[in-house]
């Protein structure tokens, strides 16, 4: 569940239980709130640290109950973005969705124009390619500039389970914006991903690649291309039909066609408020 809190003051009042608006220099953040997955190794603890259980119902065999935990089993993991953009908000407010059939045409007219204009900084991206933040955190890399990447836990993940495990590989080489970029030339960084990034999360959390969940966003947030490595097991945000492309797929195709990704039309779900729903209202195309 995440929520966003528009006027707050600097810096974010944070696990205070309120977040207060103080006059003048007011920005909007977004914090989101998660519970995160259990850990198995707690579950026994949990069960005799509670420190109340209250019956709601019962019938037959069947139970509910309300279990409050003490506070060190009750983690919730808190992400920021402080100061966030107008941009950032529109992301994470709850508004009714419309998909949008992209044809190669419409991306070429319509959303690379607004994605030039209008996208979110990739700072953070470059920061990671650099050493200059998360260096620490990085699994895996191939410093080849033109074939190689960093694979790196996604901030969505805590590594402390494997049952929600989400990893990034972010390509090394800049400008290839997303799926819609891509021809027969990056096979070979593709492949790279595919293997080496597989090889890395195997040796490093033990899972194989038969239990990994490899994807391209279409539309992505941010327009560097990068792969989403998710736990096959687990529902990740981001992985329905409408957004996630498999990367053994997505290298079929390019197999097949090299200008696949500039012909076929693509499918993405757009939010009420979101611009590029009005480019393509606009343009007569939604
Ligand atoms: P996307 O498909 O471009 O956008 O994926 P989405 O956020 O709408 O899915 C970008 C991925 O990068 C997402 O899974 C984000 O959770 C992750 N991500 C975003 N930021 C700003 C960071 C960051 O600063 N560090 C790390 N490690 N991951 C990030």
């Amino acid at each position: 569940m995440g929520f966003v809190v528009q006027g707050i003051s600097k810096p974010p009042l944070l696990g205070k239980g309120a977040v207060s608006s103080a006059s003048g220099d007011e920005t909007d953040a977004v914090v989101i709130l998660e519970k995160i997955p259990f850990q198995e190794e707690n579950i026994t603890e949990l069960l005799k640290k509670h420190t109340a259980l209250h019956l709601q119902m019962s019938n037959d065999i069947y139970s509910t109950y309300r279990l409050l935990l003490p506070p060190e089993l009750n983690e919730i993991k808190t992400t920021v973005v402080y100061p966030a953009t107008e941009k950032h908000l529109q992301k994470y407010l709850c508004r009714a969705v419309y998909l949008i059939r992209e044809t190669g045409e419409d991306y070429k007219n319509v959303t690379l124009p607004f994605i030039e204009s209008q996208s979110f900084s990739i700072q953070w991206v470059y920061n990671i390619l650099e050493k200059k933040a998360e260096a620490d955190r990085i699994i895996y890399e191939n410093p080849d500039p033109i074939n190689g990447f960093v694979l790196i836990p996604d901030f969505k993940w805590n590594q402390k389970q494997l049952d929600d495990l989400y990893l990034i590989a972010i390509c090394h080489r800049r400008g290839i914006k997303s799926l819609r970029d891509l021809t027969d030339e990056h096979l070979p960084l593709l492949r790279n991903i595919s293997q080496e990034g597989g090889e890395a999360i195997q040796k490093r959390f033990g899972l194989m690649k038969t239990q990994l969940r490899v994807y391209f966003h279409y539309q992505p947030s941010y327009y560097h291309l990068h792969v989403h490595f998710t736990a096959l097991s687990y529902d990740a945000p981001g992985c329905s039909v409408e957004r996630a492309h498999l990367l053994s797929d997505v290298m079929y195709n390019l197999e097949l066609d090299s200008q696949y990704y500039q012909k076929c039309p693509l499918a993405f779900a757009v939010r009420a408020d979101e611009p590029l729903l009005k480019e393509f209202q606009e343009a007569g195309k939604a």
